[in-house]
């Protein structure tokens, strides 16, 4: 894991973006991101049972496993978003970054690699891209089913 603040600038969303303004862990705590290593997955068992999640499911996203719909489903994971509950994301393998809103709506980019783990708060603005490398294999676990209310604006006014 390592966080820091997007430069903002125009670019193939994929490349690191790296303003060289770092983020700590506990900076991520102040906006409710949480952060573990965790190398077994019975961690993660346990981590889920603790806080009451119900669902996960596996994801791999690439080229080779995505084929066409690769850059399409790139592009929508990349359209800033929120979820109605808390979501956990555990990197299985590959490399990614979430993107998250601070306090102050300013991007907070969050690289994540394999036995990473981000708790993400209910209603978090977000979005996530994977890397150059063009490959994430990742858990989503979910409280409840997976659900996004299309009703809410992806943007805020
Ligand atoms: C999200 O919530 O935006 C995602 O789950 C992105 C794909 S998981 C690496
Ligand atoms: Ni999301």
């Amino acid at each position: 894991m390592k966080a820091y603040f997007y430069d903002n600038l125009p670019g193939d969303q994929r490349l690191p973006h790296d303003s060289g303004r770092e983020v700590t862990v506990s900076d991520l705590e102040k906006v409710g991101v949480l952060y573990f290593r965790i190398p077994e997955l019975e961690g993660v068992n346990a981590l889920a049972s603790e806080r009451g999640y119900k669902n996960r499911d596996e994801i791999t996203i690439s080229p080779e496993k995505m084929g066409a719909i690769y850059e399409t489903k790139v592009k929508q994971f990349f359209d800033e978003h929120l979820h109605e509950d808390e979501e956990i994301r555990y990197i299985r393998d590959g490399a990614g970054y979430f993107d998250v809103r601070n306090e102050g709506d300013e991007w907070i980019r969050i690289k994540l690699v394999k036995d990473d783990l981000i708790i993400l708060p209910a209603g978090i603005y977000h979005r996530f891209t994977t890397d150059d490398t063009d490959y994430i294999q990742a858990m989503r676990l979910f409280k409840e089913e997976p659900q996004v209310d299309a009703s809410q604006p992806h943007r805020r006014a």
